[in-house]
C-alpha cells in the first residue's frame, strides 16, 4: 500500500477543521498510518519547502505555516500520493475543483488548507522528516482479526 504525506495547515487547525477533513480522507477509503499535532519552527519551515526557497511566495508560506500549529498525517490506499492530490483539487483554492478539499476548506494561495506529497520520491522524503518509523502504523493491523478474538464476557 502506498503512503503519502499530508498536513492539516494552520488555517484548517485554527477554524476548527481537523475532524472534517480526516473524514473526507476515511470516506475516500485511506487509512491513517500516522498522526500528530505539531508546531513548525521558521527552520524546520524552510527545510520542509525547501524546493521553494527563491520563489516569490516562499516568505509568505514560512509565516503561514508556522503562524500555528498543523496536523500532520501519512495516509496509506493504493496510489495514495495521486489519489490524494486529486482529492485536494488545485493549489489555489479559487482554482480547485468543486467538491476537492482546497475549495471546501482553503481560503486563497498560501492559505490553501492541506498539503499533500506530489511524487513517490517527495513522499519518502517527507514521511521520514516529520515521523519516525515507531510512529507510522503498519497497515497489517487493520487487517488483524483481533478484534474477533477478544473476549467481551470478561468484562
Ligand atoms: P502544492 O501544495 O499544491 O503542491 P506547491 O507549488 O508545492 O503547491 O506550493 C507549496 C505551497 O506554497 C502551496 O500549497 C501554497 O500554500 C503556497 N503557494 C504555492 N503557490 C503559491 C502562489 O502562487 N501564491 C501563494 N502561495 C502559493
Ligand atoms: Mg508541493
Amino acid at each position: 500500500m502506498e503512503k503519502t504525506l499530508a498536513i492539516i495547515k494552520p488555517d484548517a487547525v485554527q477554524k476548527g477543521l481537523i475532524g472534517e477533513i480526516i473524514s473526507c480522507w476515511e470516506k475516500a477509503g485511506f487509512k491513517i498510518l500516522a498522526a500528530k499535532m505539531v508546531q513548525f519552527t521558521r527552520t524546520q519551515a524552510e527545510e520542509f519547502y525547501q524546493v521553494h526557497k527563491g520563489k516569490p511566495f516562499f516568505e509568505n508560506l514560512l509565516n503561514f505555516m508556522i503562524a500555528g500549529p498543523c496536523m500532520a498525517l501519512v495516509l496509506g490506499s493504493e496510489g495514495a500520493i495521486q489519489r490524494n492530490r486529486k482529492l485536494l483539487g488545485n493549489t489555489n483554492p479559487a482554482l480547485a475543483e468543486e467538491g476537492s478539499l482546497r475549495r471546501r476548506f482553503g481560503t486563497e494561495g498560501t492559505a490553501n488548507a492541506v498539503h499533500g506529497s506530489d511524487s513517490p520520491e517527495n513522499a519518502r522524503w517527507e514521511i521520514h522528516y516529520m515521523f519516525t518509523a515507531f510512529e507510522i502504523i503498519d497497515y497489517q493491523h487493520y487487517l488483524t482479526d483481533v478484534f474477533e478474538k477478544i473476549d467481551y464476557q470478561d468484562h
